[in-house]
């Protein structure tokens, strides 16, 4: 892009899903915006995980744009859970439709952004040297965009390549005839290791914690349903707006306790949800995310699967996960579990032999050496706040986000946080956003910023910042609403759990599409909870 000026109404950080989308509305609201790009194309996620087998786990017809009855009928998808390669076509056809590349500026990482007090405008700097103002800063930095790679002994004396699953190679990977290793089994990985292993010589698998997965049952999409769909798209979207998770193709709820089923209509219903494959598992029965009871019965259907796929019954026994199901992300996957089955592919219990090191010709576990020619980290992210705090984000006062948050992350419906005025985040800490079809979260978040930011332009204020009680009363509710449920029992990226060291919080807000009412009622009351100068 051709940049003839520096201040800007809003700067937008991130030209992903989230980022684009804003862009766009600012500008129907006609407002001056530049978008921030670290990458050298669009589509944040969809632009970084390129991994082989890298796909997305809402159905497409959902996980789409709304916006735009032109764009959702125009587009058509080929498959039920879209490659990431389509998604990120998509993505790229969207920003060209709307015009929205000659706003962004790629290559450009933020490296802070400051708060001026005395002009109420952010001053935002790059590695790129440059220096830009807005009165506005939208963080579309996305939930998952700040990848973690272990602290191991000796991981770079490795002489193979090293890959991680989170900023795969633009090219073709070929593994031919390698020796590969890959460590972690989180939904990455799981999709990842069916296709690495069709292509490689080896494939050893060094797993922590073995993670519960539903068959994901993907295949082309049928010609009459999404007919059906298109015919009605609004009243489709929404319907799903009003769904837990905002989902809804296949998790249609029943809205009966486990408890109340006998064993057999217990294992009718799972069976049958298993059968069609998707999240509707975890739909079976009104409770299994909040009774731990009714969770172990969902848990132990999921394992039996395992058993009778895996030939090996020992192999089989480390992949059966011992926790909650869905208290992690669940999985889905094609094949996962039957790649176990395969001669050239092994199972490694990191948690009974520790990895001890990286050495320079694979892996060294307390009771045994790997020799490999490629290591695959597939060891996930920092999530949700990871990007946000490596960015030297300092508001009111020289307030700086890391202080703000060492406790964990605070803000007032995950849009907004106290002290730093005219900062809204996009899925933010302590909204629903990866609990739920990550586009309908965002919409909803990039039309609710674009409206307030409406307001504080029309009634001439100069900065709109939360409220410090109304954050905190947020930030209590949301905890209230996660100890409510099983979510808190196991160590996963929702608590910050993956990352030593990391505040232990659950940072989703547990409650779509609620919160959605309390978003809208915030902005019917004036902003209630927020300050205007
Ligand atoms: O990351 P993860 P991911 N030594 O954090 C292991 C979304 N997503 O990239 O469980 C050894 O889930 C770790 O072990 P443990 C989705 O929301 C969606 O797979 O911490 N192992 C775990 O097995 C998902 O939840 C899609 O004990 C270590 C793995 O690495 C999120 O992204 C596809 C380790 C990390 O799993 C993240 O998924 C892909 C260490 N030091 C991703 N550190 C779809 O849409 C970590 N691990 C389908």
């Amino acid at each position: 892009m051709n940049l003839t000026r520096s201040q800007f109404d809003a700067i937008v950080v991130g030209a992903g899903i989230a980022g684009l989308y804003m862009l766009h509305r600012l500008r129907e609201a006609g407002l001056s915006s530049l978008v921030l790009e670290r990458g050298h194309g669009v589509g944040g996620t969809w632009y970084w995980n390129r991994y082989p087998g890298a796909r997305c786990d809402v159905e497409s017809l959902e996980y789409s744009y709304s916006f735009c009855e032109e764009l959702q009928q125009e587009w058509n998808w080929s498959e039920r859970y879209s490659g990431q390669p389509e998604i990120l076509d998509y993505i790229n056809h969207v920003a060209q439709s709307f015009d929205l590349l000659k706003d962004v500026k790629f290559g450009t990482s933020v490296l802070q952004a400051t708060f001026d007090d005395t002009t109420s405008q952010w001053i935002v700097e790059t590695d790129q040297g440059d220096r830009f103002t807005a009165l506005f800063l939208i963080m579309a930095t996305g939930c998952l965009s700040s990848t973690n790679t272990p602290e191991i002994e000796g991981r770079d004396s490795f002489k193979g390549n090293t890959y991680h699953t989170g900023n795969w190679p633009h090219h073709e990977v070929d593994f031919g005839g390698q020796r590969v290793g890959i460590v972690g089994t989180g939904s990455s990985a799981i999709q990842a290791i069916p296709h690495i292993a069709s292509g490689c010589e080896s494939l050893t698998v060094f797993q922590r914690t073995p993670n519960f997965s539903v068959p994901a049952r993907n295949g082309s999409i049928s010609k009459s349903y999404e007919s059906r769909v298109k015919a009605n798209y609004s009243e489709f979207r929404a319907r799903n707006r009003l769904m837990p998770a905002a989902l809804g193709s296949t998790f249609i709820g029943n809205n009966q306790s486990a408890l109340d089923a006998s064993a057999e209509e217990q294992q009718l219903e799972f069976a049958k949800r298993w059968k069609i494959g998707g999240f509707g598992f975890l739909g079976a029965f009104n409770d299994l995310t909040i009774n731990k009871e009714s969770n172990d019965v969902a848990a132990e259907f999921a394992r039996e699967r395992i058993r009778e796929t895996v030939e090996d019954p020992a192999t089989a026994e480390v992949l059966c996960p011992d926790s909650v199901i869905g208290c992690k992300r669940l999985c889905l996957d094609t094949n996962y579990f039957e790649t176990y089955n395969l001669p050239h592919v092994d199972l490694i219990d990191i948690r009974r032999n520790p990895v001890e090191r990286v050495t320079r010709t694979g892996i060294q576990c307390q009771d045994s050496k790997y020799e490999l020619d490629s290591i695959i980290f597939a060891t996930g992210f920092d999530a949700m706040t990871g990007t946000l705090l490596r960015i030297n984000i300092t508001g009111s006062s020289g307030l700086t986000l890391q202080e703000a948050w060492k406790a964990g992350p605070q803000t007032f419906l995950g849009l907004a946080v106290n002290g730093f005025p005219n900062m809204f985040l996009i899925s933010g800490p302590g909204s629903p956003s990866v609990l739920t079809n990550m586009i309908v979260s965002i919409e909803q978040h990039v039309e609710w910023i674009e409206k307030c930011i409406g307001y504080v332009l029309e009634n001439q204020h100069s900065a709109i910042q939360a409220d410090e009680e109304a954050q905190d009363d947020w930030v209590q509710h949301v905890n209230l609403l996660a100890s409510r449920t099983l979510y808190p029992s196991c160590n996963s990226w929702y608590l910050g759990a993956n990352i030593p060291g990391k505040p232990r919080v659950f940072m989703p807000h547990v409650g779509f599409p609620n919160y959605v009412a309390k978003c809208e009622e915030v902005r019917s009351l004036d902003y209630e909870g927020f300050t205007f100068s």
